[in-house]
């Protein structure tokens, strides 16, 4: 299928291997995709309703979505069928005229902190080949994560918390003092924070956002996180694996079905194994590609800036094929595209 697009559409010209034609082409267009919703979103900075700020995220990411020649479909989206109306888990978007791809998408994450315009708000999406992302309930998900460089298995999901900051000190050539651990500030982790404590770490905590949470563990001397550890979503699991499946290191991670009907949902959606730990190629089967746009200015990303005439965004994409990571900082001038209204 793929071939035969390559050689017939106005893509032949791109001398590309057809394999990799996919993401080589679709890397710009997911930067597209994510900068809509992080300005639709960003509009919305500050006026302390996380409704209206996803909502339009939601709208601006499905519109451009429809735009691009994939058959895809919502994997990981805003909710289960029932209860989300639009970029819902099963959906199908795209022009339907091209490449068969799984989508996950977090039109904002850290919709909190959009609304109270706090650091660290993002606007998401990943895409792999079509039968690839896990199908992931929403429901929380336990998680560790490291950067890469460590030999496999340094650090485990089912260790104790002080046994894997002595292992990750001791791979890093460090003292456990020199180790910082971020975690989500929830009452749920007061003891796990207090045992990464205990085993003379820090511990950075965020309020939301364990996407660029887990993202920052693989540049520690950049961002002076090691590793990240705790509960969180499920959804912002399986992107944050995309995304570490193109910079590399390691994850584990296991959903918390801790309920009938949790586990019901989950086996609706082809979950047998209600223990299983994932590892990043678990829940990101094959090639992908990861994008992220900053709703507010965080430390991974910058925020939107709405200037006279122009709208400036910056981007993170990646793709797993080549492992390259490109910051794409955009001006834009055309603004009707944004709808803005
Ligand atoms: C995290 C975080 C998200 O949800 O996954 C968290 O990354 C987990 O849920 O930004 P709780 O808020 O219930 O702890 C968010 O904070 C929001 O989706």
């Amino acid at each position: 299928m793929a071939v035969r697009r390559v050689q017939e559409g106005p893509e032949a010209m791109i001398t590309v291997q057809p394999h990799l034609m996919l993401e080589r082409i679709l890397s710009l267009e997911i930067v597209r995709v994510t900068e809509r919703a992080a300005v639709s979103a960003a509009r919305l900075r500050g006026r302390g309703n996380e409704k209206a700020a996803d909502q339009a995220a939601v709208d601006a990411m499905r519109r451009e979505l429809n735009k691009l020649p994939i058959d895809g479909t919502v994997v990981i989206g805003e909710g289960e069928r029932d209860e989300a109306p639009m970029l819902f888990i099963g959906e199908q978007v795209g022009n339907e005229g091209g490449f068969k791809v799984d989508i996950a998408v977090d039109p904002l994450e850290g919709t909190t902190l959009c609304a109270k315009n706090m650091p660290g708000a993002i606007a998401t999406m990943a895409m792999a080949e079509g039968g690839t992302l896990l199908n992931a309930p929403d429901v929380y998900m336990e998680k560790i994560a490291i950067g890469p460089g460590y030999p496999k298995g340094v650090v485990a999901l089912d260790a104790a918390p002080g046994d894997n900051i002595a292992a990750l000190a001791k791979a890093k050539g460090v003292r456990q003092e020199n180790i910082t651990a971020l975690v989500l500030d929830r009452p749920r982790h007061a003891d796990l924070i207090a045992a990464v404590r205990k085993a003379g770490a820090s511990v950075r905590l965020i309020t939301d956002g364990d996407v660029a949470g887990v993202i920052h563990t693989a540049d520690p001397e950049g961002t002076g996180i090691d590793i990240y550890i705790g509960i969180g979503g499920a959804p912002e699991g399986v992107l944050a694996a995309a995304a570490l499946r193109c910079i590399g290191g390691q994850m584990q991670c296991r959903l918390v079905l801790d309920t009938e009907e949790k586990r019901d949902r989950a086996a609706k959606m082809g979950i047998k194994d209600p223990r299983k730990t994932y590892e990043i190629e678990d829940m990101v089967k094959g090639d992908c590609l990861f994008a992220a746009t900053g709703v507010t200015d965080g430390s991974l990303l910058r925020g939107v800036k709405f200037r006279n005439d122009v709208i400036e965004t910056e981007t993170v994409v990646m793709r797993s094929v080549t492992g390259t990571v490109r910051y794409i900082r955009a001006e834009h001038r055309q603004l009707e595209k944004f709808h803005l209204g």
